[in-house]
């Protein structure tokens, strides 16, 4: 199960479990995109897609689809809880309210509900695997980035906090901070502007969600009796948050 499919680095996890013969449930509010990903990736892969079309900050929603879905598909396996996002980038003094609330409530508590659901379904089942996508923003702090480097420092947290519970039901959790990728993230942060977001990554190679869903794969795809705690996975040309070399 990804959360977060509908574009990406869900969509490109979705890809890469397709494509490596797994079942995938993919999940987001935009049903036609999910609808058309579905098709895509039955027609090339021929493994089964169940799409969920929900938003993870409404846990009624979230309840009714996982809990709803037919018993074969409560067998998950990995979770992948990568739906997120930034709103906004300004000082704490200036900051629209209703920007933390989206990202406080996606960023934290949407990963906490559909991890809520999931994870009495991995231990019934005897196995499972939980993937958090953080972030570097989680490791450390860049001017105006309060809020969402709070929210990908509690996910870490979070991490860490399901490793432990979980310890006593094999269950595997792991963490994945990426840095700069490629993605809609800037264009939503930036609330629809365009050539703004294309700033972000002028100048170097950024990742790519591919790039992410490879780090993702590889973690999911070891042995069961190996866990990759946490993973760092940043462009070349970045350092640290606010270090990028650009030509
Ligand atoms: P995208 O904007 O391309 O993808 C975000 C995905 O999250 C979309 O599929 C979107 O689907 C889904 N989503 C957002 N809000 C909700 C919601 N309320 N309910 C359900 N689904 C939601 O960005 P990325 O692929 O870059 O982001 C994926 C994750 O990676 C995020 O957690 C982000 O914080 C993290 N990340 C991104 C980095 C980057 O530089 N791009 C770096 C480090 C971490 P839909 O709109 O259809 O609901
Ligand atoms: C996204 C990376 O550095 O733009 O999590 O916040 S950053």
């Amino acid at each position: 199960m990804i959360t977060g499919a509908t574009s990406g680095i869900g969509y490109s996890t979705a890809v890469i479990f397709a494509s490596n013969g797994w079942d995938v449930i993919i999940t987001g509010r935009r049903a036609e995109r999910l609808e058309k990903i579905a098709i895509e990736l039955n027609d090339q892969y021929r493994v089964r897609i169940l799409t969920l079309c929900f938003d993870v900050r409404n846990n009624e929603e979230v309840e009714a689809a996982i809990k709803g879905m037919p018993e074969e598909w409560q067998q998950i396996n990995v979770l992948v809880n990568n739906a997120g996002l930034a709103s906004g980038l300004m000082p704490i003094q200036q900051g629209n309210l209703l920007d933390w609330e989206k990202m406080i409530d996606t960023n934290i508590k949407g990963l906490l509900y559909v991890s809520r659901v999931v994870s009495p379904l991995m231990i019934r089942n005897g196995k499972g695997h939980i993937i958090n996508i953080g972030s570097i923003a989680g490791h450390e702090i860049y001017p105006n980035g309060n809020v969402y480097c709070g929210t990908k420092a509690a996910v870490e947290l979070i991490t860490k906090g399901m490793r432990v519970d979980m310890l006593k039901d094999g269950i595997r959790v792991t963490l994945v901070s990426p840095g700069a990728v490629n993605t809609e993230f800037s264009v939503v942060r930036f609330h629809g502007d365009q050539p703004r977001a294309d700033t972000v990554y002028n100048g170097y190679q950024p990742l790519s969600g591919d790039d992410v869903a490879k780090v993702v794969w590889f973690a999911a795809s070891l042995p069961p009796h190996i866990n990759i705690s946490e993973v760092t996975v940043v462009p070349t040309a970045q350092a640290g948050t606010n270090l990028v070399h650009r030509v």
